[in-house]
């Protein structure tokens, strides 16, 4: 590009705003719920049981007046395995390099010691405006709210205080409106029609563990991993054909995921088509089977062949 071209765009359009933007809480506070919801698209997979988010998902929000990265993560927790250490770490590892950080906590929760130990953390990033989100207001009390906000406010110099919902969407755009005047003047670093830059294979892989857990109870949850074994697109069939596995730790898990004559497993894959068949736009067919890794949780070699590996 010349010179003098890059001179007229500048004059003609405003100058964009960009940045990166954490999102970190406890588990379940509602942080990917509220990253899908400001991108307007599902990227990082939900759900009602802690731990859902195991890596650092990227969603971004393109506006006229900018772009905002946002980085979702994993809830900070105390891990009881390697696979919850390394979560915890990349959670704390997201801090360093954001433009802002959104700490999210829940409306309907007393602060507790896990809240108070990531305020702990956020004392040591410098210089970085904090958010203080308190989501879930659609389903309390004014005066519960009233009382957490002033639980939390002394605690640290929030750059906002800011009652969401991230199901409703309850202030969300105030939120946005906010930080894009808060970011530095910067360009767009993706293009915008894009709305995160992780592989579609990994995306298909979340869906496909998001049903798992919305139809598991208890540890099953936690054991399962999914790995695409192949992906192919059929031009003659105009179709994405997909396999995949689902890693259970133990025998009675694996039972439990295929379910009775295979009840659950089908409804599982019925479930993941249609998600998949959405963020792809074309038809799917999917195949699923469902192996044992014993522990693989706490296995260094599981977890980085899983995608967990340091980064
Ligand atoms: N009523 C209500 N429920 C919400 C809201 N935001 C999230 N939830 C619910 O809270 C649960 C957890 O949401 P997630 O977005 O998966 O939470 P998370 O913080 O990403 O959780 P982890 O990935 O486990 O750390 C889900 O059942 C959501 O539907 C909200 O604003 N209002
Ligand atoms: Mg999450």
């Amino acid at each position: 590009m010349s010179q003098s071209t890059k001179q007229t765009d500048n004059t003609t359009s405003q100058q964009t705003h960009s940045g990166f933007v954490a999102i970190i809480g406890r588990p379940n506070v509602g942080k990917s719920t509220l990253m899908n919801f400001m991108i307007g698209q599902k990227v990082a997979i939900m759900s009602d049981k802690p731990q859902t988010t195991r890596n650092r998902i990227h969603g971004v929000l393109t506006r006229e007046e900018g772009q905002i990265i946002f980085m979702d993560t994993p809830g900070i927790h105390k891990p009881k395995h390697k696979l919850g250490e390394q979560m915890v770490r990349t959670a704390i590892d997201t801090l360093n390099g954001v433009e802002a950080v959104l700490f999210i906590v829940d409306a309907t929760m007393p602060k507790g010691a896990g809240d108070e130990y990531i305020i702990e953390i956020l004392k040591k990033v410098k210089d970085t405006p904090v958010y203080l989100l308190i989501n879930k207001v659609d389903i309390v009390e004014k005066n519960t709210l009233l009382g957490i906000i002033s639980s939390y406010k002394d605690d640290y110099p929030f750059a906002e205080i800011i009652p969401i919902s991230a199901k409703t969407g309850d202030n969300v755009d105030r939120l946005v409106d906010n930080l894009m005047d808060r970011l530095p003047e910067g360009p767009y670093y993706y293009p915008p029609d894009m709305v995160t830059d992780h592989p579609e294979r990994f995306i298909i892989a979340e869906l496909i563990r998001e049903k798992c857990l919305h139809h598991t109870r208890e540890e099953v949850p936690h054991s399962i991993a999914v790995e695409i074994e192949r992906m192919q697109f059929r031009e003659e069939k105009d179709m994405l054909v997909v396999y995949a596995a689902i890693y259970t730790e133990r025998e009675t898990q694996k039972a439990i995921i295929i379910g009775k004559q295979g009840a659950l497993l089908k409804k599982i894959g019925q479930l993941a088509r249609h998600d998949i068949e959405r963020l792809m736009g074309s038809k799917v067919y999917l195949e699923l089977w469902v192996k044992v890794k014993e522990d693989w949780r706490n296995r260094e070699h599981m977890l980085r062949n899983f995608g967990f590996s340091e980064e």
